[in-house]
C-alpha cells in the first residue's frame, strides 16, 4: 500500500488534524460564551469524514451529518465559515439563520446542508443520486448516518429505493455505539448493523472507522461501483464517540474501560505513528502542519468574530411560510 500508492498521506493527516483543531477551538469558544447553541464532538470520527470525502471527485456531492466536520473541510469550507456558522454570523453558510452543522450546506462546494431530523438527509442525498442517474451524469452522492438513526424509517426507505433503482449513492453508517445515551444493545437486536444492507439487497462492507486508509479504500471502491452504474453500497464504519453527544453531555453513562480501549485507537495519533514508521512524516513536516493549522484557526476565528450578525430587518427573508 505504501510503496506504490499515490495516496497523499500528509494531506489525509492534515485534514484530520484540522478537523480536530476546529472542534477543539469551537469548544473553547463555546466555553467563552461566544457560541449560541451547541457543538457536536468530532473526536473519534475524523478518519471517517476525511477518508470518505477524500475518495470523492469534485463533481460528486456529499451530505454530511453532525459528526462529519472533516467532510466540510475537505470539500473546501473554510474554518472561518464554520466558526461564523457556530457564532450565527451573516457570513456563515446559513447566513446566521442556524447554528452548528445544521443547515451548513454549500451547493457550490457540493455539500448538501444537514437536515436536523435524522436520518432525513439520506432521502435528500437519494434525490441527488436519482437526478444524476436520470440525467445520465457520471456523478455520485455520498451520505452519512448514525447507528441510532439507522433505526428510523427513512434509513430503510433510502436503502430500499437505492437498491431497487441501482442509484449512484454510497451510505456510510458511523457506528459509534451510542445514540445520545442509548447504547447499541437498547437500539437493535441484530448482532451487526451491516446486516441492514443484506436486508435490502445491497452490498454491506465493514471498515475500521478509526483507520483513515481503510475508510478511503472502501469508499473509493463503493464510489467506483456507483459510478459504473452498479448501484449503492452501505459502508459500516466502526468507531466510538469519545465525548458526550454535545457540550451539555458529560457522557458519565459510558463505561470508562470502553473509552480507554478506544482511546488507544485514536485515528490521528495512530496514523501519525504509522507515517513516522514508514518514514513518510518527519518532525519538521509535523511542526509545519501544526503551524499552518494554528494560523488557519486563528485567522478563521478572527474573521468570524469580525463578521456581523444578520440584520433583524431580514428576519422573514428565505422563509417559505
Ligand atoms: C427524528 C429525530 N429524532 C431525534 C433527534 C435528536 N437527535 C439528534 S442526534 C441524536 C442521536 C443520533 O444518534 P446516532 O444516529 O447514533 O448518531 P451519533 O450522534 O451517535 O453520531 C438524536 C436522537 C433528531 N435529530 N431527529
Ligand atoms: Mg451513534
Amino acid at each position: 500500500m505504501f510503496e506504490s500508492d499515490k495516496t497523499d498521506h500528509i494531506k489525509l493527516l492534515y485534514w484530520m488534524m484540522l478537523t480536530r483543531a476546529v472542534d477543539d477551538r469551537s469548544v473553547s469558544l463555546a466555553k467563552l460564551g461566544k457560541i449560541p447553541g451547541t457543538i457536536f464532538s468530532q473526536k473519534g470520527h475524523e478518519a471517517i469524514s476525511v477518508g470518505a470525502a477524500c475518495a470523492l471527485s469534485e463533481i460528486d456531492v456529499i451530505a454530511p451529518m453532525h459528526r462529519d466536520l472533516g467532510a466540510y473541510l475537505v470539500r473546501g469550507m473554510t474554518p472561518g465559515r464554520i466558526f461564523s456558522q457556530a457564532m450565527a454570523r451573516v457570513t456563515s453558510p446559513s447566513q446566521g439563520r442556524d447554528v452548528n452543522t445544521h443547515g451548513m450546506g454549500d451547493i457550490e462546494l457540493g455539500i448538501i446542508g444537514y437536515v436536523s431530523h435524522l436520518p432525513q438527509l439520506m432521502t435528500v442525498a437519494l434525490g441527488a443520486a436519482f437526478s444524476f442517474q436520470y440525467r445520465n451524469e457520471p456523478r455520485v452522492a455520498l451520505t452519512f448516518t448514525g447507528d441510532g438513526a439507522s433505526s428510523e424509517g427513512a434509513f430503510s426507505e433510502s436503502l430500499n429505493l437505492a437498491a431497487v433503482l441501482k442509484l449512484p449513492i454510497v451510505f456510510i453508517l458511523e457506528d459509534n455505539q451510542y445514540a445520545y445515551s442509548t447504547p447499541s444493545k437498547y437500539q437493535y437486536a441484530i448482532t451487526d448493523l451491516v446486516a441492514r444492507a443484506t436486508a435490502f439487497g445491497l452490498p454491506g462492507v465493514t471498515v475500521a472507522g478509526n483507520n483513515v486508509l481503510d475508510v478511503q479504500t472502501a469508499s473509493t471502491e463503493a464510489i467506483d461501483r456507483a459510478r459504473r452504474g452498479d448501484g449503492p453500497t452501505l459502508i459500516k464504519a466502526n468507531t466510538m464517540r469519545m465525548e458526550g453527544h454535545a457540550l451539555h453531555d458529560s457522557a458519565k453513562y459510558v463505561p470508562t474501560d470502553l473509552l480507554n480501549k478506544w482511546r488507544e485507537k485514536d485515528p490521528i495519533v495512530n496514523y501519525k505513528s504509522l507515517l513516522y514508521e514508514k518514514e513518510l512524516l518527519d518532525e519538521q513536516t509535523e511542526k509545519s502542519l501544526i503551524k499552518q493549522i494554528d494560523k488557519e484557526i486563528s485567522a478563521g476565528v478572527l474573521w468570524a468574530e469580525k463578521s456581523p450578525f444578520p440584520d433583524p430587518a431580514t428576519l422573514t427573508e428565505g422563509v417559505y411560510a
